[in-house]
């Protein structure tokens, strides 16, 4: 070792040891890649012992090994409770190396013993069919973050953090992750985060200088420059910077310990001294080669500390035998045979430096946030119910009552801070604003007199950025809390790449049983496609339904409740649920309201039903006429009393559906309807007019193994879309009452010689809306004043 050994705070015997640990670590990483036998190098490696398919990613791993080295040391000295997020998520090998080496892996998993036979099947399964995956993935101990898909690191850091004032995240953030448009973003978290009530997050910037095969921005950016920016941000940066590992070591040590006090600092000047001003936060820049410690040259040309790293350093053993004394002599240079014993147990005396019992980073309960979740208590929602006196003949909001639920939902839980409400900059205008009054918006940049409710304690987060409420909430969910997303309907696509990843992570950790369920990832659509009164075209999009739908059926539900009262039944159903992503679709422009607050929940509780005060089929109707969504529910019911005057002997069924899921076969989706029942709504022989908030082919593709599926006509957005009326915005989209009554009257075969009546109806009823329109710039008295008849 150099002489650089004596230089910091590290004794000559513990940077050996941490040394010799790291060296393991990189052992492990390189055979994880690499190998499938002869796991301690007994004997000369030969093509037996190498995988026949090499897949993984070496270049970011022995940064990540060394930083994990640091934070073990870290974790014992200040007896840290400390957990790891990983950005370049593809460094998995290094995150299973370690938790094995402090010996996590082998509690979870008994099958990879702490001796040889483990070392084998440890490197075996590494990208191995039925083994596991090759990132940072939910089978990994200690992790909340797969990293597959790169932005969402810091993020997922301040989601942890918040509420744990004694957590420190330590999250590394890869330099080409750094690029992208969320990460960017998250580095301004650190507005939100109250030094007094929340955790740390200790962000590092995992500078090796390059990605898959370019190199990135803030290695190319003169040193300074990139110190301003992270300045700029708000932080107080830190570099360290070599390849001399002695070197390394001792300037990460003092650097890390420079850090931790600062944070000790910060903290107590906040909880002890009573200070509020927003702190620097320290963030750490680590400038290492990328591949650090592997091959430097490889068929002549340079490895380490380049693109060429990235992935797997080299391949063609079976081509080159040169590639497999490579790997051998690579393999060796870390000197298993001093950090194995002769059954492969890895030495005590380096084990001993790692951190013991939950102070273990794979072990830390936060990350896995189902052993730590307590039960959201949650107010009882009826009584925030809204009267009903008379099928639809009061207005009422209903996102605002499911705001005052939100609201009785914060008030209770303020003991165990536990719940936050995320939106990006709307969740006053999505009419939910009572949830902020009480507990106000965190908020720990500079206030001025003119605003409002903006509080250093808030539990309410508005930043404009989807993706980080999104990825803020997946943070606070996955280390054990509850949560609420409220978004516009047609913006909540930004993050739908997001939803995937949790969707994924939710699918996975159901078949990991050490992994406990988390609490569901609650999403509210307001601002809705069909009511775009000062917005317009950009402002429509129901897709996000689409979207979900082809996630796996046990994780997501979809619900469009048509009014407040059943809004508040199924806000209350998905506050208190495990492991979905539920999607509530509901309007916030006052509407009629139709069911009481006892009907609400026993139609919530089947997802769908016959409206009977509004059929008059007597159990076999001509035809159905299906709703799903607020404004269809509104449009159809018009429809219907269209119909009722024009042809008052045509049986008519009404059936709303609030849980779409109901509708696909129930091999298909647990809350699927039985054939059977599902034929008992829609007889098989009578037409469907089906009225649906979203794209109508979504209708088709739920219910295409239905009987009658042919019989079934759908309305819905068909992306037409502009600044119009509320009407108009039907009419454009052949979803309005004169459509559906039309459509009605055409589906019914008895009906067949009045159907170019009812056509000329039709084009009369449109034709003088049209006029109207354009003339007044408002609907029609009579269809702004509808209203269902009063029985
Ligand atoms: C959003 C996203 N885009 C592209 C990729 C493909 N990809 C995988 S690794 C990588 C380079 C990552 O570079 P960096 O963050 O610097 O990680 P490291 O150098 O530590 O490997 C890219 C582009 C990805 N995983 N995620
Ligand atoms: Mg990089």
């Amino acid at each position: 070792m150099s002489e650089a050994t004596t230089k910091g705070p590290l004794s000559p015997e513990i940077l050996a040891k941490m040394d010799a640990y790291w060296r393991a670590a990189n052992y492990l990483s390189v055979g994880q890649i690499y190998l499938k036998d002869n796991p301690l190098l007994e004997r000369p490696l030969t093509l037996d012992d190498v995988k026949p398919r090499l897949l993984g990613h070496w270049g970011t791993t022995p940064g990540l090994n060394f930083l994990y080295v640091q934070w073990n040391r870290l974790i014992r000295e200040r007896n840290l409770n400390m957990m790891y997020i990983i950005g370049p998520g593809h460094g998995g090998p290094a995150l299973v190396a370690n938790t094995y080496l402090e010996g996590s892996y082998s509690e979870i998993y008994p099958h990879i013993e702490q001796n040889r036979d483990g070392i084998k099947r440890l490197f075996r399964q590494f990208s191995w069919p039925y083994g596991i995956p090759s990132h940072v993935a939910p089978e990994t101990p200690g992790s909340i973050h797969e990293g597959g898909e790169l932005g969402y690191s810091l993020v997922h850091a301040y989601g942890a953090a918040f509420d744990n004032p004694d957590l420190i995240v330590a999250c590394v953030v890869g330099d080409g992750e750094a690029e992208t448009g969320p990460l960017a973003t998250s580095w301004h978290s650190n507005k939100f985060l109250n030094p007094a009530t929340d955790g740390a997050v200790l962000p590092i910037l995992h500078l090796n200088g390059y990605k898959i095969a370019n190199p990135t921005i803030l290695a190319r950016i003169p040193h300074a420059e990139l110190e301003e920016l992270m300045r700029g941000y708000g932080y107080e940066p830190f570099t360290i910077e070599g390849d001399d590992p002695a070197t390394m070591f001792q300037q990460a040590a003092a650097t890390f310990d420079t850090m931790l006090d600062r944070i000790a600092a910060i903290q107590k000047a906040a909880r002890e001294d009573g200070e509020t001003k927003r702190p620097a936060w320290p963030m750490l820049i680590m400038r290492t080669p990328k591949g650090w410690t592997g091959p430097k040259f490889v068929d002549g040309k340079p490895v380490e500390g380049t693109w060429r790293a990235h992935q797997v350093p080299f391949a063609e053993l079976r081509e080159k035998p040169e590639h497999m004394r490579l790997l051998e002599d690579w393999m060796r240079s870390y000197k298993p045979e001093e950090l194995f014993d002769e059954k492969g147990k890895f030495r005590e005396e380096l084990a001993e430096i790692a951190p013991k019992g939950r102070l273990r980073m794979g072990m830390n309960p936060h990350a896995n946030g189902g052993l730590l979740l307590q039960p959201l208590k949650v107010p009882n929602f009826r009584d925030f119910a809204v009267k009903i006196e008379g099928r639809g003949q009061t207005d009422s909001e209903s996102t605002r009552a499911l705001g005052h639920l939100l609201h009785a939902v914060m008030e209770a839980n303020k003991e165990e801070k536990n719940f936050r409400v995320f939106g990006p900059d709307e969740t006053a205008s999505n009419r939910l604003g009572d949830v902020i009054t009480g507990t106000g918006k965190a908020w720990m940049a500079e206030t001025l007199p003119v605003d409002e409710n903006l509080s250093e304690t808030g539990r309410v987060m508005e930043i404009l950025s989807e993706h980080m409420c999104e990825g803020w909430l997946e943070g606070y969910l996955l280390t054990g809390r509850h949560g609420f997303f409220n978004c516009y309907e047609a913006f909540i696509h930004i993050i739908d790449s997001m939803v995937n990843q949790h969707a994924k992570w939710l699918k996975v950790t159901r078949q990991i049983p050490w992994r406990k369920p988390i609490a569901s990832l609650n999403y509210l659509l307001s601002s809705l496609v069909w009511r775009q009164d000062h917005n317009g075209f950009s402002h429509q999009d129901p897709g996000f339904i689409d979207h979900l739908m082809n996630k796996k059926a046990d994780v997501v539900r979809i619900y469009l409740p048509p009014d407040a009262n059943t809004l508040l039944s199924i806000g209350d159903h998905c506050l208190r649920s495990k492991n979905y992503i539920n999607l509530i679709v509901a309007g916030k422009q006052l509407a009629p309201q139709w069911l009481s607050i006892e009907e609400a929940v026993a139609h919530c509780a089947t997802g769908l039903g016959i409206w009977k005060w509004a059929s008059n089929d007597d159990g076999n109707p001509d035809v159905v006429m299906a709703c799903c969504g607020d404004v269809p529910t509104l449009e159809a019911l018009a429809a219907v009393c269209l119909l009722r005057e024009k042809m008052p002997d045509l049986r008519i069924r009404v059936v709303n559906v609030v849980d779409l899921m109901t509708l696909q076969p129930q091999s298909e989706h647990p809350h699927g309807l039985p054939d059977e029942e599902y034929d008992r709504l829609f007889p098989p022989d009578v037409p469907v007019v089906f009225a649906f908030h979203g794209y109508p082919w979504l209708i088709h593709r739920l219910t295409y193994r239905r009987h009658n599926h042919d019989n079934l006509h759908v309305r819905g957005y068909k992306e037409e879309g502009t600044t119009t009326t509320p009407f108009d915005m039907c009419v454009l989209n052949n979803i309005d009452r004169y459509q559906l009554a039309l459509d009605a009257i055409t589906r019914v075969p008895r009906l067949a010689d009045q159907v170019d009546a009812a056509q000329q109806w039709y084009s009369e009823a449109i034709q003088r809306h049209k006029l109207y329109v354009s003339e007044n710039g408002d609907d029609l008295p009579e269809i702004k004043n509808w209203r269902w008849p009063k029985s």
